[in-house]
């Protein structure tokens, strides 16, 4: 392997060792590139991955309630019905733990391992635009080439752990979710406090506050949580879906979300109170998004409609907490409903009616800052003896702009997105030629079920460069136009809709100094497919194909 000092340039770096490919991350997405480049196009692939195992999300995020929010049978690869035969989620929501498993069951399963290089970050990469192939640098001061550099990072990969005034003082133990040690935290008659309120704390909170001896939770924006309503799976509807994963897999592939969850199809000021009630019941009780995004369908467009729904949250919230002016503090008040990502919870609520519970709330207490003992916040000071940093990620573009890209020209990718990301399909960036996004800003990502979508972006990816393979094509780039069309219509959906209402982390709002940007592309997953498909259908419309195999460096 060679080794080059950090200061040397990246495009005069040469003599290095070649693949074809090199795959950034070893997740869900990174796994399944793996396994479509190396084992049905017969290409030579390099993964790069940070941790010192698979998993990617579930290898990092280990804190405990840690839990999809996807139901398990939709919540796996489908590409492979054998495996989805084979593989036996034990609940409806599975644990972090399982879906490690999982991972590791698929890696041993296509035997990916022996092409991916753990406890390595790719660094850096830049794009030569003589031989048409990136060059990647890793942490481990490693150089090598590739035609294609496939993104497989992550969209909530990159935590955001805020600049709190103090904290390398703090004499007790800090973590931050998304890093948490292997082997567990030990909360046993300790004082802890949990900053933060997303989805994430929803889930650490009421599993922390069963051991730790005095649970402190330091809230900026409450969250309007609906129940997980997580548990066994009923046999008979394991087997029902078993026997049924062609339709599944068919109507999640064109669904707006990618879950089995729909829309009612009228507006919510259409029904009785008397029906409205009922609806809104009934998904309530059902548990999961489906409240969300399978509640009336101008829900999220529509204030009027999207105050009646969140109505009815507040309301159980007041009936379940039972201090009145602890209730008040934990209902949002300053954005619409869903416009932030829902967490859904187990006895989240319920945990603010322990004796051991405190609730700071930022209005009457903002965090001013991190002390030796413990957290200072509207004047006074709490002791504590570990804080928790459950603050979330610096989301979609963060993964990938902490990697010195390169386009070209020397370009940055930073530099390019300085005010928001500009992509096309979410797939691909003009003057970043032969870079792939898996799951990248303005493609539907984090606004649907993640593997549906991984999905559809490796297999799109994988036949663009069979494509190019048959073709004799070695280098393939976004137009400008189609690049500037595509972010525009991104942003268009968007602002359609309530989302950029809410100062959320799909709107860069949680990151000091972030653009103000709605990321994803909310048209639908159904909708997004049959672009991508109409684009490879029309050559790759509104891409720019060029190079032979000959001059640009084998293939
Ligand atoms: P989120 O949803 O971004 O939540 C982070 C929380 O931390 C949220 O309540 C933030 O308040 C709070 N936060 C962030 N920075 C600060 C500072 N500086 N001071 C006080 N509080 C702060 O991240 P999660 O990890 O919960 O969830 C991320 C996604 O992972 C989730 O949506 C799923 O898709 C999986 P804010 O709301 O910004 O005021």
């Amino acid at each position: 392997m060679a080794i080059v000092p950090e200061s040397a340039p990246l495009s005069l770096t040469r003599s290095v060792p070649e693949f074809d490919a090199v795959v950034i991350g070893a997740g869900f997405s990174g796994m399944y590139m793996l396994h479509r480049l190396r084992d049905m196009l017969g290409l030579s692939v390099r993964v790069y991955e940070d941790g010192d195992d698979v998993g990617g999300t579930w290898y990092w995020n280990r804190y405990p309630g840690a839990r999809c929010d996807s139901e398990s049978y939709i919540y796996c690869y489908t590409f492979d019905r054998q495996l989805l035969q084979e593989w036996q989620w034990s609940e409806r929501y599975p644990e972090q733990p399982e879906i490690l498993r999982y991972l590791n069951h698929v890696a041993d399963r296509f035997d990916l391992r022996r092409d991916i290089q753990f406890s390595t970050r790719v660094t850096a990469a830049a794009f030569d635009e003589e031989t048409n192939r990136w060059q990647v640098r890793t942490s481990l001061g490693e150089v090598v080439s590739a035609r294609y550099l496939i993104a497989a990072v992550g969209t909530l990969s990159k935590a955001n752990l805020p600049k709190f005034r103090g904290l390398e003082t703090f004499r007790g133990k800090w973590y931050h979710t998304n890093q948490w040690p292997q082997g567990g935290v030990d909360f046993t008659a300790k004082r802890v406090a949990v900053v933060g309120t997303g989805a994430t704390a929803v889930q650490v909170i009421p599993e922390v506050s069963q051991q730790a001896k005095q649970l402190t939770v330091f809230q900026r924006t409450p969250a309007f949580c609906v129940p997980a309503r997580n548990g066994k799976v009923d046999p008979e509807v394991v087997k029902a879906r078993k026997a049924d994963y062609d339709g599944i897999v068919e109507r999640i592939r064109n669904s707006q979300f990618g879950h089995e969850i729909y829309f009612i199809e009228k507006s919510a000021l259409d029904d009785s109170p008397e029906e409205r009630q009922r609806e809104f019941d009934k998904r309530w009780d059902a548990g999961g998004f489906a409240f969300w995004i399978g509640n009336y369908q101008d829900m999220l467009f529509n204030q009027e409609a999207n105050d009646l729904c969140a109505d009815y949250l507040k309301r159980k919230i007041r009936a379940t907490v039972n201090d009145p002016v602890v209730a008040e503090k934990l209902i949002p008040k300053t954005y619409p409903y869903g416009t932030k990502r829902q967490p859904l919870d187990t006895n989240y609520f319920e945990t603010f009616n322990k004796a051991n519970v405190l609730l700071v709330d930022a209005a009457d207490a903002p965090i001013e800052e991190i002390t030796p003992k413990g957290i200072r916040a509207g004047g006074e000071e709490y002791e504590f003896d570990i804080i928790i940093f459950a603050t979330g990620f610096d989301a979609l573009t963060g993964p990938l702009t902490s990697i010195d890209l390169r386009g070209r020209a020397g370009k940055s990718l930073s530099e390019k997105w300085a005010d928001g990301p500009h992509t096309y399909l979410g797939l691909a960036v003009t003057g970043f030629p032969n870079l792939f996004m898996i799951t990248g800003p303005g493609s539907p990502s984090v606004m649907s079920n993640m593997p549906v979508s991984i999905e559809q972006h490796v297999e799109w990816i994988s036949d663009c460069v069979n494509y190019m393979l048959k073709h004799n094509l070695t280098v393939i780039e976004a137009t400008p136009a189609a690049e500037a069309e595509w972010t525009f219509h991104v942003a268009e959906v968007a602002d359609a809709t309530l989302m950029t209402r809410a100062n959320s982390w799909y709107m860069g709002a949680n990151m000091p100094g972030k653009p103000r940007v709605f990321m994803a592309y909310l048209g639908g997953v159904g909708v997004y497919r049959q672009k991508c498909d109409e684009v490879a259908a029309h050559g790759y419309k509104g891409f720019a194909l060029g190079g032979t195999a000959q001059s640009g460096n084998g293939r």
